[in-house]
């Protein structure tokens, strides 16, 4: 079966169809009621980058001075362009209780309540923030910061930079006037979103009972701009916007519109997380004007086609040959794209590192496929849901030791060749699409680059076309840049006689030609 493939190529006509006025028809439809401001002239956030080193490795939870060693000596030298770090404002420290509520005293999820925009968390404080942002930018990594931004805290009144708090009173920053609790903007009865399908509760009401912030007034969009303003002084470069789902349209446009530029000069990158199921406005596609989205439908996707889901049976990657716009998912250019995040690791709607050698095939997959703009998640292994990173006992974030509860998962020599070998393609489309109806995969990237991948569990040996012209290539997975691996021979007619290995891949450049 071969199929012609320019789809990453149809996404980016859709979008620039996109008018200024039709933005801000969007945006004024979406503001919420009580003491909204006027809409903000809209500066739309900017696309994935086009080609290039955009490779964004997601260290979740790693703490400052590892982030920054990372940086120099693995990072920026195989070639990933950036990397995404956990929320670094100040959170929640869980205290002992003493009625065994507590058996894990400080969950990952305590950096996701903030108390304070100021930067001392469980990852290091502001100094070693600060340090670790200006030794990425000098190895080449862009940082881009997890920003809780929709909520404060769900419980507890004492934060790791050592601020007591009372729910809805955040020591100066923010009283009970800065929350919808207070302000009458949450219809449900409970006060927490009862409905996803409602836009006034997903927007106004409590995400698992977290203080929702009322970013539809200018007090609070202000404190907020503030902060990513800070982050942005330090040499930050965007931004994974944490729940933006619950922010919405209007309030995410109004905070963009206050943020600086960047210190490289260019409109900061917005990720916002918006998973999918909601109607009309709370659909991810209805926010990819505001900003790229998180590829969270995507991510099943692509356990279904490595695995199936949700029954975990084995799965078809042939199936992957309608991946992307094709099916359904927001467009290339407006999606930040992954097999998994720290969320759908643990709700079954991905592969995990658990997955062994299929999570790095579809790691590859991603990094081979072009659709979104690729990161590549690498955290701690666990046991339960709820598990701390690797930590002192209060709670602070030792430093990340490959194998010794971090997987290291962006480290992996497969995973890194095809980081290499996606910057060698750079944005040529997928063609040469074949398959053997099961999971045995291959394509080209225009002519800079062929791969081929197998999601069995014995080799398998294929005859197809590369689209390269004739000659001998090297495999960059099995011979990194000595070419000590795997040679790919194409003849006169493109075609070549590959044997993939078991759970492997084949990738050559045209650069790669001996
Ligand atoms: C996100 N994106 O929209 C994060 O990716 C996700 O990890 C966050 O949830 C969530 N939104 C809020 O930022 C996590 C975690 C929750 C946890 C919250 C807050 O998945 O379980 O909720 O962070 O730390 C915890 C308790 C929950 C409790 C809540 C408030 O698990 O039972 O709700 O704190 O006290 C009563
Ligand atoms: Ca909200």
């Amino acid at each position: 079966m071969t199929h012609p493939r320019t789809s990453p190529l149809r996404g980016r006509r859709r979008f620039a169809a996109l008018t200024v006025s039709g933005l801000l028809a969007a945006c004024v439809g979406v503001s919420t009621p009580v003491a909204a401001e006027a809409a903000p002239a809209v500066r739309a956030a900017p696309s994935n980058p086009v080609g290039g080193r955009d490779v964004i490795a997601n260290l979740w939870e790693w703490n400052w001075p590892s982030v920054a060693r990372e940086c120099t000596t693995q990072l920026g030298p195989k070639g990933y362009g950036g990397v995404q770090v956990a929320p670094p404002q100040d959170s929640v420290k869980r205290q002992r209780l003493g009625d065994g509520s507590d058996t894990i005293l400080h969950p990952w999820w305590e950096v996701y309540q903030a108390v304070d925009y100021a930067l001392t968390s469980r990852m290091g404080n502001e100094a070693q923030f600060r340090s670790m942002v200006s030794t990425c930018r000098r190895a080449g990594v862009k940082v881009y910061v997890d920003a809780v931004v929709n909520h404060m805290t769900g419980q507890g009144d004492t934060s790791y930079g050592g601020v007591k708090y009372a729910r809805y009173d955040y020591a100066g920053l923010y009283g009970q006037g800065n929350f919808h609790k207070y302000s009458g903007d949450c219809p449900s009865a409970s006060g927490g979103i009862e409905d996803f399908n409602n836009l006034q509760q997903v927007f106004n009401c409590e995400l698992v009972g977290l203080a929702d912030l009322r970013t539809d007034t200018s007090v609070v969009r202000s404190r907020v701009a503030a902060y990513l303003n800070k982050l942005l002084g330090y040499g930050v470069s965007g931004f994974r916007v944490d729940a933006a789902k619950h922010v919405g349209q209007a309030d995410l446009d109004a905070i963009y519109a206050r943020l600086h530029d960047t210190k490289d000069g260019t409109r900061p990158y917005w990720a916002l997380e918006v998973f999918g199921g909601g109607p009309g406005r709370l659909a991810p596609d209805a926010f990819v004007r505001s900003g790229v989205v998180l590829g969270l439908d995507g991510v099943k996707q692509l356990k279904s086609a490595f695995k199936s889901y949700p029954t975990d049976a084995a799965g078809s990657i042939a199936t992957l040959r309608d991946f992307g716009e094709d099916s359904g998912l927001t467009p290339s250019r407006r999606t930040l794209s992954f097999v998994q995040n720290h969320d759908t690791e643990r709700n079954g709607d991905a592969l995990s590192y658990k997955d062994g050698a299929t999570n790095r095939l579809a790691t590859q997959y991603l990094l081979a496929a072009g659709y979104g703009r690729p990161q590549v998640y690498s955290a701690f292994s666990f046991t339960t849901a709820d598990d701390s990173p690797p930590a002192t006992p209060d709670g602070m974030i030792t430093d990340a030791a490959c194998g010794s509860g971090w997987t290291c998962a962006h480290r992996d020599r497969g995973v890194t060749a095809l980081v290499r070998w996606h910057n060698g393609v750079g944005a040529a489309p997928q063609a040469h699409w074949w398959d053997d109806g099961a999971n045995v995969i291959a394509f080209s990237r225009g002519d800079r680059g062929w791969v081929a991948m197998n999601n069995n569990t014995v080799a398998r040996t294929v005859r197809v076309q590369t689209g390269l012209a004739r000659g001998r290539y090297c495999d960059v997975v099995t011979g990194g840049r000595s070419c000590s691996g795997t040679v790919v021979a194409v003849n006169g007619s493109g075609v070549a006689r590959v044997t993939v290995p078991a759970k492997g891949t084949v990738a050559v450049l045209a650069a790669s030609r001996r």
